[in-house]
């Protein structure tokens, strides 16, 4: 190649880098320094987990830093006698000491995995404004199992999926390993997830067969050293489907026989096997219901099964049934509260935030707090499947706070610390994300989706984590430090989500969008064969009011509740104006805190959403120079489509509400576009997400 060429084709091979350097792939963690290999890493210990760590480290520590990374166990570092004692298994601690008479940053935890999360913290540390002179941190993981749900099918589509095709590449896996699955293990590890379900828990039993086992022990092995345990969902008929019995019945000996042997084969290829997700009698799947037995029975079957090699099993209870007539919103609590004291001890209940499906916003599940003898694991949808899919900014940090901490009315608890274990010494603990990660270049759809997944982990390792905070650390680690471009960030995500709420389903309103896929509005539905499946039966709205009547009068779902908070929801003028027509239905006049009537503040807060939206629009044509083109241009074109939809919903919503009620907008407010036989005949079809 003469020499012109061979410049040209450098030219072409940096501008092609160019190209890719700004799309997001690199997610948070992008601090890596001009000169690598400038700092002192010292490496006490010879693991991969510490090797990674160095790794880490080299490539964004600033020149001159002097760090090691060590276990407790090494002699020198023990010597210290440093507080390692409440770090347990995955704590780390970081601090300037002496070590061989040389002055350190030490990185260290009771394991690897402790001092690989060290690492990244203080790489976050350093950029988010600290400086390694400051660099003194201990933190301890508050739950045990911080896990992403992969709803992914075998097909490579993703249920509720809206950032591309599933990241495993089933067909090639085994045979190719693509690089992205170590970014992905790297991503999770630096905010402290250790786990991953990798398939739907609407499951096919194909999952675990050997070639499916096998492909599943391909990733294992390249999340492990990431401190990364690999989890399946399992299809409770796969007895019969795969084992040719005749029946799952969980108390059928050859049925517990198959599962103890299929669990055996599956440790064989990995040894460090997770356990079980289950989706069991609902929405169609298979479950010890279909026998008669109770989802103790099915959970205990299966926690047998798992427990001589150290697994456990994460049973969903995600249970309604169109059979129960009663209020959806009460069916998992009477299922499951029952069974309180009779799960296995390496069984965790696994509960949705609310009661009835990842809506914008729910009350806290009455389960949490309701189950003292059973440890609760938390479910968050981090995939935005009723928050405008990949393309509308919400920021899900308030969503799960404001979950976390609900107080529960049992005297101090709240929902935290019924999920760290706090509230009832439990051990075994945790919380699962619903994943919003794809094959798309920016993994989440949208450089502002990857902070859902960021808070998911953050929030996970310690649930008392707040929104904000981490919304900046977040910013600052994606965007750089300039304070115009993270506060501006910062200030359009935290009420982002709220927006969400006031165009979709304002004041306690929810389930309100068209038909399967979940895309747009659809509040006039009400023809669907489960009437748990129709808006209508969600709003009751009349030419009167609107609103789920769950007091005495109605379904009576707030006792579901201990009695402080039950108390405070019988009554509409204490119930949060935030909740009130979740638990009452209400007069369209009905006076107001706002002195309004509520029909004028329902109309208010959803031009208070749309209105949102432009703002979040102005703010960030604001920061245009300030931000990589790239990124900053995907954000905008999402910004003006979510600004379009947040109208749709306004006005389709108003227009059928006024359909109801008979009332005219008050004076001054803007007019629909359409009239509501335009809004009801808008159709889609293709919609990501969604599968039939
Ligand atoms: C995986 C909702 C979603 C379904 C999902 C289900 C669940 O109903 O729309 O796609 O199925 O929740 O959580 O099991």
């Amino acid at each position: 190649m003469r020499a012109g060429s061979k410049i040209l084709g450098a030219l072409a091979l940096l501008l092609a880098g160019a190209a890719h350097a700004e799309d997001g792939y690199r997610l948070w963690l992008r601090a890596a320094v001009a000169t690598p290999a400038a700092a002192t890493i010292t490496l006490r210990g010879d693991t991969r987990t510490l090797a990674l760590a160095r790794h880490e480290l080299a490539a964004s520590l600033p020149a001159g830093a002097n760090v090691t990374l060590a276990t407790s166990a090494d002699p020198a570092v023990a010597a210290l006698k440093l507080p390692f004692a409440p770090l347990g298994d995955e704590g780390y601690l970081i601090r300037p000491v002496t070590l061989n008479g040389q002055p350190t940053v030490l990185v260290a935890g009771n394991s690897d995995r402790g001092a690989l999360y060290g690492a990244f913290a203080l790489l976050r540390h350093l950029a988010t404004g600290g400086t390694l002179a400051t660099a003194t941190l201990t933190s301890a993981p508050k739950v045990k199992l911080r896990v992403l749900n992969h709803w992914d099918n075998l097909d490579e589509t993703v249920e509720r999926g809206y950032a591309g095709d599933s990241l495993w590449d089933w067909w090639t896996l085994l045979d190719r390993i693509d690089p992205r699955y170590t970014d992905y293990a790297r991503a999770n590890a630096s905010i402290g997830i250790n786990g991953t379900v990798l398939n739907n828990v609407n499951a096919k039993a194909d999952s675990l067969t050997p070639r499916y086992i096998a492909k599943a022990a391909a990733l294992a092995d390249v999340f492990r050293p990431w401190g990364i345990k690999v989890y399946l969902s399992a299809r409770f008929s796969a007895p019969i489907e795969l084992g040719g019995l005749k029946t799952a019945d969980p108390r059928d000996r050859q049925v517990a026989a198959w599962w103890k042997a299929k669990a055996d084969e599956i440790y064989r290829a990995i040894p460090d096997f997770g356990g079980f997700l289950v989706k069991a009698n609902s929405e169609g799947q298979p479950g010890p219901r279909d026998y008669g037995a109770s989802h103790a029975d099915g959970a205990n079957m299966l926690a047998a099964a798992v427990k001589p090699h150290g697994g456990i099993v994460m049973w969903r209870a995600f249970v309604y049934a169109d059979t129960d007539p009663s209020d959806r919103a009460k069916q998992a609590y009477t299922e499951f509260k029952p069974l309180d004291g009779t799960f296995a001890d390496n069984v965790l209940v696994q509960v949705k935030n609310g009661a009835i499906d990842f809506q914008p916003r729910e009350p806290f599940h009455p389960l949490f707090g309701a189950m003292p003898k059973t440890p609760l694991m938390m479910e968050f949808q981090i995939t935005k499947e009723y928050l405008g899919f990949a393309t509308h900014l919400a920021y899900l940090g308030p969503l799960f706070q404001e979950t976390l901490a609900s107080a529960t009315g049992r005297g101090k608890e709240t929902v935290a610390t019924v999920v760290d274990g706090s509230s009832e010494g439990h051990r075994l603990t945790g919380m699962a994300g619903v994943a919003n990660i794809g094959r798309d270049r920016d993994w989440s759809g949208s450089t502002f989706n990857q902070a859902n997944w960021y808070v998911f982990g953050r929030m996970a390792w310690d649930p008392t984590l707040t929104a904000e905070p981490i919304a900046r650390e977040w910013a600052q680690q994606t965007f750089g430090t300039d304070a115009r471009v993270v506060d501006t960030a910062v200030t359009m995500m935290m009420g982002s989500r709220e927006a969400v709420v006031d165009y979709t389903g304002p004041l306690g309103l929810a389930h309100l969008m068209a038909t399967g896929h979940h895309y747009g509005p659809g509040p006039w539905v009400d023809d669907l064969k489960r009437p748990e499946w129709n808006p209508a039966y969600y709003h009751k709205a009349d030419r009167q009011g609107i609103g789920f009547d769950r007091t005495k009068s109605g379904s009576d779902a707030i006792a579901q509740y201990a009695s402080p908070i039950a108390k405070r929801l019988a009554d509409p003028g204490t119930t949060p104006e935030r909740e009130l027509l979740w638990f009452h239905h209400v007069a369209w006049d009905r006076k107001m805190p706002s002195g309004r009537t509520l029909w004028e503040d329902l109309v208010a807060h959803y031009d208070r959403g749309v209105a949102y939206v432009g703002n979040m629009r102005s703010q960030w044509d604001g920061v245009r120079t300030l931000v990589d083109t790239e990124r900053w241009q995907k954000t905008a074109t999402y910004l003006a489509v979510q600004e379009r939809e947040a109208r749709w919903w306004r006005d389709a919503s108003l227009t059928y509400w006024m359909s109801l009620n008979g009332r005219p907008l008050p004076a001054s407010v803007a007019a629909p576009e359409h009239d509501l036989t335009w809004y009801k005949a808008v159709r889609f079809n293709y919609v990501p997400g969604h599968h039939d």
